[in-house]
């Protein structure tokens, strides 16, 4: 084997990776470490000072850091300007929009992993169907789209993860995972609270009383399922239609014509607004998804 003489004192083999590089093009890295690039046709790393930190982090601090920094979101969180109950498409886009009109946004979804319904595309294919409408919108999020057949496809968990990156990112957002609304606060036939259990303790059945956040409107954003709408409907009904049979074409416009205000307070977007008002399911396809969701966000921005 060729020996090369490296810059570095420390220098080993180890420190340098299997891949070839293109030396010479990634013109900030400093001159020494390029030519050590050079010289050996890989990737510098380091050397022998890999294996230490210089500031070392201790599981005291860790878990200090992990809690002053949860529940001070958290008790934010018990005053907020929306609450969005369901962080998929429709829930994550309404989040970032009401973030960026300004608004304290707390966002709150049952389970490990937000994302919804996106992550499957169709029966575990992964990925997803838009129409070529909602371009902007993905240029807006940052997220590839390939155009084909006059429709746009893009990688499921490509628009999942950036999804979820801009609102958990977004300064006005909070967004709490493994959070479950169990049920709704209302003053005064107002919608104006959520009521939070963490998703353990629902789903261990244990009898542990759960907590209260106050907003000045509610989203349900909670899919299929239209939680919180019907938590309202099993107190003062409202006229509930399921949803309808599978047709896209109808169903895509149907979800942003039945994203509305359904009782003082209390906003419906995504499939949780089709399953109330009788709107057709329309499969992998989510333009309709992420204009409703923009579309909620409009609606509460002008009620509160
Ligand atoms: C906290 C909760 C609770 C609760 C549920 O289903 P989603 O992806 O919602 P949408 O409406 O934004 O998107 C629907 C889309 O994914 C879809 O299913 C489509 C297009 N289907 C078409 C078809 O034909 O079937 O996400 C809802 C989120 C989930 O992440 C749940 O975990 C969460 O809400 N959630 N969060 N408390 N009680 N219930």
């Amino acid at each position: 084997m060729k020996s090369t003489k490296l810059p570095y004192p420390d220098q080993d083999e180890a420190a340098f990776n299997i891949e070839p590089v293109e030396v010479g093009l990634r013109k900030n890295r400093p001159r020494s470490k390029l030519l050590a690039e050079k010289q050996t046709g890989k990737r510098y790393l380091g050397g022998k000072n890999m294996n230490k930190f210089k500031n070392p982090v201790s599981a005291g601090q860790a878990s200090r850091l992990i809690l002053r920094h949860y529940f001070q979101a958290l008790e934010q969180a018990v005053d907020s300007d929306v609450i969005i109950v369901g962080a998929g498409p429709s829930g994550l886009v309404c989040a970032f929009e009401l973030g960026e009109k300004g608004y304290d946004v707390t966002l709150i979804d049952r389970h490990l992993v937000p994302g919804g319904g996106i992550w499957g595309g169709a029966t575990s294919f992964n990925k997803v169907i838009l129409q070529k409408d909602v371009d902007n919108i993905l240029t807006e999020f940052g997220i590839p789209y390939q155009e084909d057949d006059q429709a746009l496809v893009v990688s499921a968990l490509t628009l999942a993860s950036k999804l979820i990156f801009a609102a958990s990112s977004h300064p006005k957002v909070k967004l709490f995972n493994l959070m479950t609304a169990e049920d709704i606060h209302c003053t005064e036939g107002k919608v104006d609270g959520v009521v939070i259990i963490s998703s353990a303790i629902e789903v261990s059945g244990l009898h542990v009383d759960p907590m209260v956040l106050m907003s000045k409107a509610v989203l349900d954003a909670t899919g299929h399922d239209a939680v919180i709408a019907n938590l309202y409907s099993r107190r003062i009904p409202l006229q509930i239609t399921k949803e309808s049979f599978m047709n896209p074409l109808q169903g895509e416009e149907d979800v942003i014509r039945n994203t509305r205000m359904i009782a003082p307070g209390l906003f419906v977007a995504g499939m949780a607004a089709t399953n109330i008002s009788g709107g057709c399911r329309m499969g992998p396809i989510f333009g309709g998804m992420l204009l409703s969701g923009k579309k909620a966000a409009q609606l509460i921005a002008e009620y509160i």
